[in-house]
C-alpha cells in the first residue's frame, strides 16, 4: 500500500508540476478579420514563472528529475523577421532604451523569453560521436555588469535546459556591482524562486571588471572544471561533453567551443565557420583561417583544433589547473587583454589550447561595448601593457612600434606575474611564435586593429530576387535618392516615377537588402531610429539594412521594427520616414518593373 500511495502521490505531484510550469509563448499571431494579415496579441513576459511567494515546498521533484516540462520553445525557423515589430510607444521605448543601454535589440530578447529552440549548427559527424559517461563535473561561471535581464536569464536557462544535471555542479553568477534596478531584488527573487539549488548569485561590493570578477567566481566554485561564459550566450545541443572529454584526458588542456553568432539586431542564431584565434601587434584578438596542417587529421572537420589564442569569454579549464597556472592577472581592470594573456600563458607554460568544433555556444555580437570603465580609462591599453611586459620579451617592441605613446606609460606592479612565469618555468615568447603561431609576421607590424569578421561576404554578391521601381501606392510616386544615388548618407524621397531612369531602379536581394542603382543600400541608423532611412555602403550583415517586402505591400525594417511611410502625401518635398506599421495607404509600396 505504501508503495502504491507513494507512486500515486508522485504521479499527481509531477502532473501538477508540469501543468503549472508549462509556459506559453509570450505572444501569438492572430488573424484579424478583413484587415491586415495579422496582428500580435501581447502577453507580458512573466519575470516569475511561478507567482512570487514562499520558496518552493519540499514536494518539488528530486534534483535529478527534469525540473520543468519540455520547453514548448519556438522552432528556430519560427523566428520571424518581424519579431521586433513596434506596436506602441512602450515597444519603442524598450527598443530604443535597449539599444542605448545594451547595444542590442532588447525588445526581441524580451519577447523570446528565457527558453527557445536553437538550430543545431554542428557538423553531421558530431552527431555520431560518443562521449564517456564519467566526466568531471562543471562549475559554470558567468560574470555580468548591467546585462539585459532577459539575455542573462536566457543564458542561465540555456545551460540548465541543455546540460545533463549530473555534469552540472553549479552555476555561479557574479554581479559586478551592476547599477540597473531589475538586477537587484528582482534578480534575487528570480533566483530564489525559480533557480534554487544549483544557481548561486555572488555580488561584488564594487565594480571589479570581468577579470577579477572571474577570479572571484572561480574562488566560489567547487566543481572539477570551470566553464566561463559571457552573460549574453546560449549554449547549443550537447555542448558540454565535447569540452569536458579532452580535459578529462589531459588536465592541462584548455578548450573553447565554436562561438556561433546571435545577431544583435534580430537575435537570429547562426553558425560560425570554423576559424581559430590569433592576434595582431596592436594586441587585438582576431580570427584566422585554420591552416591545412591542422585539418589533416582523419576526423577532418570535427577534430579539435590547436588555437594560438582564445577570444576570451567562452572556455573550459580544469579548476585546479586554473589556480596552478596563476588564474588571471588581478592587476588588469574592467575589460581587455586577459584573453591574450591567458592564451600565451597556457602555451608557454606547458598547456594547450583547443577549439572543439562539436561544441557550439552562441554569443550576442554587439556593435559597440555599451559600458565604459568607472574612471573612463582605456583599460585595454593598461592590460595589454602588463601582458606585454610580462610575457612578450623583446617582441613587446612590435607593440610599442604601433603604440609609441605607451612606451613610457606606467602599468603598476607586475612582480607577482613575473613570479608566476618563473615558478612555472615557462618558455620564451620566441618559442611561442615559432611553434604555436608561425603565421605571425614579425617584420610587418602594421596590421590594423581588426574586429572579428566571420564571414567574408565581400567576395560573393547575394543573388538579386527582384528589380524595379519602388512605387508608393498612396501618392503614386517612386522612392529615389534626394541627391545623387552614389552619395553616402544621402536621404531618400518620393518623386515622379520614370521608367527610363536607371537611378530609380532598386534591387532586392536574398539578404533582404535594397540597393539603389546598383550602388548603395537602404540603411537605418541603429542608434537613432527616429532618423529617416539613408543610403549607405552595403555591409552584408543584415540588421540595419534588412528589409522585408511582403505580400501586404509594406516595407518593414527589421532592426527598427517599423514600416517605411510617406510623411505628408500632399507635400511636394516627398519626405519619407519610419512609422509604426498600421497598414495604411501611405505605407504601401510595390516593387515593379
Ligand atoms: O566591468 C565589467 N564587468 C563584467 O562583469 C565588464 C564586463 N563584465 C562582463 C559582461 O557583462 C560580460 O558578461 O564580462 C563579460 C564580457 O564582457 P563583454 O561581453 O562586454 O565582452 P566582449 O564580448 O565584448 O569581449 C570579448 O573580449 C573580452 C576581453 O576582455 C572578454 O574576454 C569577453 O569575454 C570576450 N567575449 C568573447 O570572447 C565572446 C566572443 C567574442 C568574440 C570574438
Ligand atoms: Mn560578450
Amino acid at each position: 500500500y505504501g508503495c502504491l500511495f507513494t507512486s500515486v502521490t508522485w504521479t499527481l505531484l509531477l502532473f501538477l508540476y508540469f501543468t503549472l510550469s508549462q509556459e506559453s509563448p509570450p505572444f501569438k499571431y492572430v488573424p484579424v478579420p478583413g484587415g491586415q494579415s495579422f496582428s500580435f496579441q501581447h502577453r507580458f513576459q512573466p519575470r516569475f514563472t511561478r507567482a512570487p511567494g514562499p520558496a518552493p515546498l519540499p514536494q518539488d521533484p528530486p534534483r535529478e528529475q527534469p525540473r520543468r516540462a519540455p520547453v514548448p520553445g519556438r522552432k528556430a525557423a519560427d523566428l520571424s523577421p518581424e519579431m521586433g515589430m513596434i506596436f506602441n510607444e512602450q515597444d519603442q521605448e524598450i527598443r530604443d532604451m535597449g539599444y542605448h543601454k545594451h547595444a542590442f535589440n532588447v525588445l526581441i530578447s524580451n519577447r523570446l523569453g528565457y527558453h527557445r529552440d536553437l538550430p543545431d549548427t554542428r557538423n553531421e559527424k558530431c552527431k555520431e560521436k560518443l562521449y564517456p559517461l564519467a566526466l568531471p563535473s562543471a562549475s559554470v561561471v558567468i560574470c555580468f555588469f548591467n546585462e539585459a535581464f532577459s539575455a542573462l536569464l536566457r543564458t542561465v536557462h540555456s545551460v540548465l535546459d541543455r546540460t545533463p544535471a549530473y555534469l552540472l555542479h553549479e552555476i555561479i553568477l557574479v554581479d559586478d556591482n551592476s547599477e540597473l534596478a531589475d538586477l537587484k531584488e528582482e534578480l534575487d527573487a528570480y533566483v530564489r524562486l525559480n533557480l534554487p539549488g544549483k544557481v548561486k548569485l555572488v555580488r561584488n561590493q564594487k565594480r571589479e571588471g570581468l577579470i577579477r570578477g572571474r577570479v572571484i567566481g572561480a574562488s566560489h566554485a567547487t566543481g572539477e572544471v570551470l566553464v566561463f561564459l559571457d552573460s549574453h550566450c546560449e549554449v547549443n545541443e550537447l555542448w558540454l561533453q565535447p569540452l569536458l572529454t579532452p580535459i578529462k584526458e589531459d588536465r592541462r588542456t584548455v578548450v573553447c567551443p565554436v562561438i556561433d553568432i546571435i545577431s544583435a539586431d534580430t537575435l537570429v542564431y547562426s553558425p560560425s565557420p570554423i576559424v581559430r584565434g590569433g592576434f595582431n601587434w596592436g594586441l587585438h584578438f582576431k580570427w584566422d583561417p585554420v591552416p591545412l596542417s591542422e585539418l589533416n587529421s582523419p576526423d577532418g572537420a570535427i577534430a579539435p583544433i590547436r588555437s594560438p589564442t582564445m577570444a576570451g569569454g567562452l572556455f573550459a579549464m580544469d579548476r585546479k589547473y586554473f589556480n596552478d597556472l596563476g588564474q588571471y592577472d588581478s592587476g588588469m581592470d574592467i575589460w581587455g587583454g586577459e584573453n591574450l594573456e591567458i592564451s600565451f600563458r597556457i602555451w608557454m607554460c606547458g598547456g594547450q589550447l583547443l577549439i572543439i568544433p562539436c561544441s557550439r555556444v552562441g554569443h550576442i555580437f554587439r556593435k559597440r561595448r555599451p559600458y565604459g570603465s568607472p574612471g573612463g580609462q582605456d583599460t585595454m591599453a593598461h592590460n595589454s601593457l602588463r601582458l606585454a611586459h610580462v610575457w612578450m620579451d623583446e617582441y613587446k617592441e612590435q607593440y610599442f612600434a604601433l603604440r609609441p605613446e605607451l612606451r613610457t606609460r606606467s602599468y603598476g606592479d607586475i612582480g607577482e606575474r613575473l613570479a608566476v612565469r618563473k615558478r612555472l618555468q615557462c618558455r620564451s615568447f620566441r618559442w611561442y611564435l615559432d611553434n604555436i603561431y608561425p603565421e605571425m609576421q614579425v617584420s610587418a607590424p602594421h596590421n590594423k586593429a581588426q574586429q572579428p569578421v566571420f564571414v567574408n561576404k565581400g567576395l560573393r554578391r547575394p543573388k538579386v530576387l527582384q528589380r524595379g521601381r519602388l512605387r508608393n501606392l498612396q501618392v503614386n510616386k517612386c522612392l529615389v535618392a534626394q541627391g545623387r544615388p552614389s552619395q553616402k548618407g544621402g536621404v531618400v524621397v518620393v518623386k515622379g516615377c520614370d521608367l527610363n531612369d536607371p537611378e530609380q531602379e532598386w534591387a532586392y536581394d536574398e539578404e533582404h537588402e535594397l540597393i539603389l542603382a546598383g550602388l548603395l543600400c537602404l540603411d537605418m541608423s541603429e542608434i537613432r531610429s527616429s532618423d529617416p532611412p539613408r543610403l549607405m555602403k552595403c555591409h552584408g550583415s543584415g540588421g540595419s539594412q534588412q528589409w522585408t517586402l511582403g505580400k501586404s505591400n509594406r516595407l518593414y525594417q527589421v532592426s527598427v521594427g517599423q514600416c517605411l511611410a510617406v510623411m505628408d502625401p500632399l507635400s511636394p518635398k516627398g519626405y519619407v520616414a519610419m512609422a509604426i506599421c498600421d497598414g495604411s495607404q501611405s505605407q504601401q509600396w510595390q516593387l515593379e518593373d
